[in-house]
């Protein structure tokens, strides 16, 4: 449900109290009966995700795959063992220029940076609790000893603040899993991170880009940046933690094969849609489906706390979208842009509530707003206006390598769980990875036209 965003439009704007402070206070130590030792409680300040890490790319894999928007976590080798660090903590997280939430991550991310390994590898997972509460870590779908399971009293005891816990086990599995808080606020605060199991050797046929985004929901009133973890009003949809325009496109390069892991970690389910192509869905939360299962379609539905594989060959070129699909998971809620002001009902006045538009565009640092045509006596129309006024270009604040060559205005209509797929021309596709080796490129700067130009 969009509330902020019809709320936007019809003036009922309202400032509504943030319920869930979640300002925890006071996190009263009860002794534990740790496994591990226990360090001094650490601070609370969120760490700031607003630019993404560097995306670390994983050794000692075939094909890694590629979290737009989220990094991989590195790893040290112990005598055989895999040894990755994951610390549980408070995060900013920019999902759009003009939104920042306060949530729950790992490592300074929200979901938390993926975990890649192989089939067959023992892996050690050290784990520090930097949060104001207790917390465990669950890995879904794995098939571990119980100790290692991450539920709280039934296997294992609560890592208090402050506390670690270390989890190790051999994978003898492999596809797409996830890790996650067992507390059902905390998952709602973000605490997600993929789990990618690689096999010994490549699937046939085999694939040349292979990708991975989870999907997430957020309740957050205006004025607010803090998700209330008890609401159903999902007013914020992410990919890898972001909102549409500020996803990160996917390039492929025309001709490939092409893998998309998706993974939902969130209250609604997701029917994922792909534009211009059909996939074919290789693999489920359980690892890969059998090839006898496979049939062409070009939506997914993503359950709660399921993962879905789908491939498909790259034979269409073109700036392809990949979005949910219910309409209120396509839009962001924009009466953040009001912040304490209210707006004009747009039905009476559709040049004022135009220029209001403008100004709060102006407060976030839009170039400028541009909206598709509207007919001379569009009032006269019942029910008018719809997506009129919805459309909010920031392509310059979103700019980056993977956003080059987009038409102009290509960000005012996006919003949401959406992103590209873009199948490039082979030249254009490496001329955007060479921009991605150079920052200085980061910005391309190009004629801001209007639309029908
Ligand atoms: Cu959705």
């Amino acid at each position: 449900m969009n509330q902020g965003r019809r709320r936007f439009i019809h003036g009922l704007a309202s400032l509504g109290a943030g319920l869930f402070a979640a300002q925890a206070a006071g996190s009263a130590q009860h002794e534990q009966h740790m496994q591990h030792e226990k360090k001094s409680v650490a601070p609370r300040k969120p760490v700031a995700s607003d630019k993404p890490a560097v995306t670390f790319e994983p050794e000692g894999i075939l094909k890694p795959v590629f979290t737009p928007d989220v990094t991989s976590l590195p790893y040290k080798v112990d005598n055989g063992v895999k040894v990755f660090k994951l610390v549980a903590e408070p995060v900013k997280r920019q999902i759009v220029p003009f939104k920042t939430m306060d949530v729950w991550g790992y490592n300074g991310s929200c979901p938390g940076p993926a975990i890649q390994v192989n089939r067959g590898d023992r892996v050690r997972v050290v784990f520090d609790n930097h949060l104001p509460e207790s917390t465990t870590i669950h890995w879904h779908g794995l098939e571990v000893p119980i100790e290692m399971d991450g539920v709280p009293y039934i296997s294992q005891p609560p890592v208090p603040p402050g506390g670690r816990f270390v989890y190790e086990f051999t994978l003898n599995q492999e596809g797409t899993y996830f890790y996650h808080s067992h507390g059902a606020m905390q998952e709602m605060m973000g605490m997600i991170g993929m789990f990618i199991i690689h096999p010994k050797k490549p699937y046939v046929p085999r694939v040349d880009h292979d990708f991975g985004i989870i999907l997430q929901g957020w309740a957050i009133l205006p004025n607010n940046n803090v998700p209330n973890t008890a609401g159903m009003e999902f007013n914020w949809l992410t990919f890898n933690g972001v909102s549409s325009p500020a996803t990160t496109p996917m390039l492929v390069r025309h001709g490939s094969r092409v893998r998309i892991r998706i993974v939902n970690m969130g209250m609604d389910h997701h029917p994922i849609h792909l534009h211009g192509q059909q996939f074919y869905i290789t693999g489920t939360e359980g690892g890969r489906a059998p090839e006898s299962t496979w049939y062409p379609t070009n939506t997914v539905l993503v359950g709660v706390a399921q993962a879905r594989d789908v491939e498909f060959d790259a034979i269409y070129p073109g700036d392809w979208m990949l979005h949910c699909h219910l309409p209120h998971h396509m839009m962001n809620s924009m009466s953040d842009l009001l912040q304490d002001r209210m707006i004009m009902t747009a039905a009476t006045s559709e040049e004022r509530a135009l220029s209001q538009m403008q100004t709060m565009a102006e407060t976030v640092g839009f170039e400028h707003v541009h909206h598709a045509p509207i007919a001379p006596k569009a009032n006269e129309v019942s029910g008018f206006p719809q997506d009129a006024f919805m459309e909010m270009g920031m392509d310059e604040l979103v700019a980056k390598p993977e956003t080059y060559g987009l038409p102009p205005n290509w960000s005012a209509g996006m919003m949401g769980m959406m992103t590209l797929v873009r199948v490039l021309p082979p030249e254009k596709y490496d001329k955007v990875m060479a921009m991605k080796q150079r920052p200085s490129e980061k910005k391309p700067s190009r004629n801001h036209g209007h639309p029908g130009e």
